[in-house]
């Protein structure tokens, strides 16, 4: 804490800091409060280095993200520069830091809770998206391979070959020897899930190939459009998109089918009682409504045909990441207690198993919406 009351005073805040304090629990950045004697409120947040290896560029995407979306007359967060005029500080021990507004009066959640705030929810995706669709400027490649799920296999099965090399060439010391065998209990614990991720590799990587081959046009998207990365008002209407760190040109169906994966299971992403989560068919058609209210006017025809099919493909790579990290002994997300990221797993491949019952009424669905345009 101490450090972060210090970083605040690179950046060029108008107003006397008169408290930074820690706010939430961010799986991925250490995020602070920042108050002054005015009313004005900012944020301040140690970026994670481990996860964005090139924060320079990720701060000049978020610089060019929301310059447009003002320009559009759309609401969104003003970064801060330091006194070097930079849009990050690095401290001395090769942190990186950002400050930027607080968006005063609103609430983020977890999950949604009611029918209003999904089709709220799939305004704001949508809305975003459409703001963003007359961009015609460079993002830099900043999580290069984030949601090509080849380039996920191949993390994957460097991650069981880890783990299996961990148990065959298992030190003899005593305390080594209980570590490893710890390392191959947990790949012996998730080896049905395994499978469940092979099973389904081929068509994955054929949704893949469309986005490689531009059948699916790359537009700026989001990259990460769970319901807790908006603000909302008091009334329960998305007011704008935060945490841009993964702003990057891919396709704007990853944003549709990551929200559709947080908006349409009534439940949080690491329920542990598999039974209640699922895709709730309701939810999926009030967020599609809200969605396409907003972003129906740009989308092509390839677009509109994989809509439906990129939740599956982004719930499946979800399972995948928090599958793998459990395998690699939680070395990426941040876990709340030892099975966090196995039950974060089962939990979303109990969804994916939900919508891939369900998918050809997504489809029909969709259809009938698209209809209305
Ligand atoms: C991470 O940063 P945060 O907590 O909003 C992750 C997303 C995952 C999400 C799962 C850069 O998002 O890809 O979908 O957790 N972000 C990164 O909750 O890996
Ligand atoms: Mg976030």
């Amino acid at each position: 804490m101490g450090d972060a009351q210090l970083i605040v005073t690179h950046f060029c805040i108008p107003e006397p800091v008169t408290s930074v304090a820690a706010l939430g629990e961010g799986f991925i950045n250490d995020t602070f409060l920042v108050q002054t004697q005015a009313e004005q409120q900012y944020i301040l947040q140690r970026k994670n280095r481990s996860v964005f290896r090139d924060i320079p560029a990720m701060m000049e995407n978020i610089s060019k993200v929301t310059r447009h979306i003002q320009s559009e007359g759309g609401i969104t967060y003003h970064l801060i520069a330091t006194r070097e005029d930079k849009w990050y500080h690095k401290d001395a021990d090769g942190e990186y830091w950002a400050c930027f507004t607080y968006i005063p009066d609103t609430i983020t959640f977890e999950h949604a809770q009611n029918m209003d705030m999904v089709r709220a929810g799939g305004q704001g995706v949508g809305l975003f998206n459409s703001q963003m669709a007359g961009f015609n400027g460079y993002l830099e490649d900043t999580l290069p391979g984030f949601h090509n799920i080849s380039y996920r296999f191949e993390q994957f099965a460097g991650s069981l070959n880890r783990a299996r090399s961990r148990s065959s060439d298992a030190p003899v010391s005593q305390s080594n020897a209980s570590m490893e065998s710890n390392s191959t209990s947990r790949l012996e614990e998730v080896s049905s899930l395994v499978d469940e991720v092979y099973s389904r590799k081929e068509q994955m990587e054929a949704f893949w190939n469309l986005v490689a081959a531009g059948t699916i046009p790359r537009r700026v998207s989001h990259n990460d459009t769970k319901l807790s990365n908006f603000l909302f008002d008091k009334d329960l209407q998305v007011v704008c998109a935060i945490d841009l760190d993964t702003v990057m040109q891919t396709t704007v169906l990853f944003d549709f089918g990551d929200a559709v994966r947080s908006y349409a299971n009534p439940f949080p992403e690491d329920h542990p009682r598999v039974q209640d989560v699922k895709m709730d068919v309701e939810r999926f058609s009030a967020f599609s409504q809200g969605y396409l209210s907003k972003a129906a006017w740009f989308l092509n025809e390839a677009e509109k045909t994989h809509l439906a099919f990129s939740a599956l493909y982004i719930t499946y790579e979800q399972f995948l990441r928090f599958l793998m990290d459990y395998i690699d002994r939680d070395t990426y997300y941040r876990v709340r207690y030892p099975a966090h990221n196995m039950v974060r797993a089962r939990s979303q491949l109990a969804l994916l198993k939900s919508m891939e019952a369900q998918l050809p009424a997504m489809q029909r669905i969709l259809s009938e919406i698209f209809k209305t345009y």
